[in-house]
């Protein structure tokens, strides 16, 4: 039996009997939300950029002032976006399964706004402003171009992790524990380009677990999965919610 988005039975009775499910998202669960993904064109002003030109240390080091504009006007548009279907789902999937980890490469706050809890920003927020020498967390001046650190004067830069840059260790640490743990890993909304995150299925493929990715354009990773849904998130998420639901609804009443 099939849902109208081709949601395998098999899939939904293994995730009806998942001890530790692991979440990877990408960009691709809030295009719904109309924030453009990682490596679609972007708009107006920013056409002309590609966002891997921008969101590396040396873009910064060269124009910072550019640099904060693009991430001021991304911290707008994304404070004026709405969390999905997709979003909803995974928060309320997390009441469906003994265990939920959510790994994110997206720095959006859109899962958390959706109500998910314990949120592991692999790439950082958007909204934390850092010490671009050691990192420690401030509070940035608006009213300059490029916000300077209260504490050594230098530069102040958004809270993320370009290319090139460490992924913050625990985040990294409780990853990578998850992805080994977890009996089902999900792979939803990202191109699987980027790593270490991309590298998170392959370590739970190693250690056990069915990987599933979801994603309207099947990745170079997908022949690896176990299942590859081609659908957009906000679709297939609460469809596959919806499936579980009834079954634990059914499951449940026959256990009484
Ligand atoms: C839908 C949809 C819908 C559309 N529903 N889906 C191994 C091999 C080769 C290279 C490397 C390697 N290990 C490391 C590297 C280097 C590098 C890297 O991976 N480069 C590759 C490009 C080759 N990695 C790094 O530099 C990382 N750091 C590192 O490794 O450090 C080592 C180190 C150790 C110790 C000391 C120092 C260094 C850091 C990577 C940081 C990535 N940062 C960014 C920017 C974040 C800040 C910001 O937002 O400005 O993170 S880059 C960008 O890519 C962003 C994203 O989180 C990330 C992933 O993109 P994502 O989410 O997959 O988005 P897209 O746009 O690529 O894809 C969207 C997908 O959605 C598409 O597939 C669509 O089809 C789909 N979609 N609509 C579901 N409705």
């Amino acid at each position: 039996m099939t849902t109208s988005c081709d949601i395998p039975e098999a899939l939904c009775q293994i995730l009806r009997d998942a001890r530790h499910v692991c979440i990877l998202t990408g960009a691709g669960v809030s295009a719904e939300s109309g924030v453009p993904t990682f490596r679609d064109a972007q708009d107006g002003l920013w056409a002309q950029y590609a966002p891997q030109d921008l969101a590396t240390p040396d873009a910064f080091l060269i124009n910072p002032a550019l640099i904060w504009r693009w991430y001021r006007w991304r911290r707008e548009l994304v404070n004026s976006a709405m969390p999905n279907s997709g979003h909803y789902a995974i928060a309320s999937l997390s009441e469906l399964v003994p265990q939920l980890t959510l790994v994110t490469q997206n720095v959006d706050n859109l899962h958390q706004r959706a109500g998910s809890r314990n949120v592991i920003e692999f790439h950082g927020n958007l909204f934390n402003d850092r010490c671009f020498a050691d990192g420690s967390l401030h509070i940035a001046d608006e009213s300059l171009d490029v916000p300077v650190c209260p504490d050594c004067g230098g530069n102040l830069r958004p809270g993320v992790v370009w290319f090139g840059e460490a992924i913050p260790e625990s985040a990294l640490h409780e990853s990578c524990s998850a992805a080994a743990d977890c009996d089902v890993f999900l792979s939803i909304g990202t191109s699987s380009q980027v790593y270490p995150a991309a590298g998170l299925a392959n370590l739970a493929k190693n250690n056990g677990a069915i990987v599933v990715e979801i994603n309207p354009e099947p990745t170079m990773l997908a022949a690896d999965f176990d299942f590859a849904i081609a659908g957009k998130s906000g679709v297939v998420l609460p469809e596959l919610l919806e499936s579980l639901a009834v079954k634990r609804s059914g499951q449940d009443r026959s256990e009484k």
